[in-house]
């Protein structure tokens, strides 16, 4: 392993443009669950009653309950050392950007500035029709718009069956395609569109996750927990 974070440091010592894409086991660490390993929630709930946009329309007392445990429950978390350690990294000159399918918001919490949010933020609210942006409470205690008059609000946050916002998408894209360097972190790489980052750049490809996946082809892949591995790097870059 420490050989394999030494040539992860030579690649981004190499790399004009470096860009980091993390996923759900980015975000373990700092004790939230992800989607698809054993405790991930997607053994516990079914994503198409919760995070689907049916589901907003069909089931939204379940809709509710979920989103409204996952938001209190960020009141308790905060970044670990490997959130640290990527903002230090940008800071320093070695990383452009990070997109992240998180909807945590730990990255810039940690004080990385250029974050593209995939797949939103959970601590921003919105009506589902009229997109007014309401505070968690209005979320929490289930009241109407007070624009469109609505009873429809929700986070702003990507779910199955909706697109991802055209603006940031386009951004992260422009960045993945001129980099000579991906780094991804904590994702099993099963999402669409997310998980065609590796195809859309000629730079090198590094993998950091718990586990292997299939149907890629990286240049590096490190197998271990991102925090320790971040940490590392970190000790040899900064
Ligand atoms: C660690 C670790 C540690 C743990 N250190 N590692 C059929 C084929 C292909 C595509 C589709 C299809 N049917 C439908 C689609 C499209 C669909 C899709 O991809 N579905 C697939 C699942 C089949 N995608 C969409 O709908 C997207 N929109 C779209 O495509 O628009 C165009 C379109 C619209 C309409 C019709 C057709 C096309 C939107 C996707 C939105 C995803 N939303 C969610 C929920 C967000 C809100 C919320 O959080 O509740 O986003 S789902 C969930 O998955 C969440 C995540 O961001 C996303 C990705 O998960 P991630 O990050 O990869 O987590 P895990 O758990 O899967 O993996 C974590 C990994 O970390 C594991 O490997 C661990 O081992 C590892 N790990 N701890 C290192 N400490």
């Amino acid at each position: 392993m420490k050989r394999a974070i030494e040539e992860l440091a030579a690649i981004i010592k190499n790399s004009k443009n470096t860009v980091v894409m993390t996923g759900a086991g980015m975000d373990t660490e700092s004790n939230i669950p992800d989607f698809r390993s054993k405790d991930g929630w997607w053994n516990k709930v079914d994503p198409m009653k919760v995070a689907n946009i049916d589901a907003f329309y069909e089931h939204y007392p379940t809709f509710h309950e979920f989103y409204s445990a996952r938001i209190k429950s960020l009141d308790r978390v905060v970044p670990h050392k490997g959130h640290y350690v990527l903002a230090d990294l940008e800071r320093a000159g070695y990383i452009k950007s990070i997109a992240t399918q998180n909807i945590s918001g730990l990255h810039s919490q940690a004080g990385s500035k250029t974050v593209y949010e995939l797949h939103g933020n959970l601590r921003r609210i919105r009506c589902n029709e009229c997109y007014q942006e309401h505070s968690i409470d209005d979320f929490l205690t289930k009241a109407a718009c007070n624009y469109c008059g609505k009873k429809a609000l929700r986070p702003d946050v990507v779910l199955f069956g909706e697109t991802l916002p055209a603006s940031i998408w386009d951004k992260a894209i422009k960045d993945v395609e001129d980099s000579d360097a991906l780094i991804i972190i904590g994702t099993s790489l099963q999402v669409y569109p997310v998980n065609q980052f590796p195809y859309m750049t000629r730079g090198k490809v590094v993998f950091i996750n718990m586990e292997r996946v299939d149907g890629y082809n990286f240049d590096l892949e490190i197998i271990g927990k991102a925090g320790e591995i971040l940490n590392e790097l970190g000790h040899i870059l900064l």
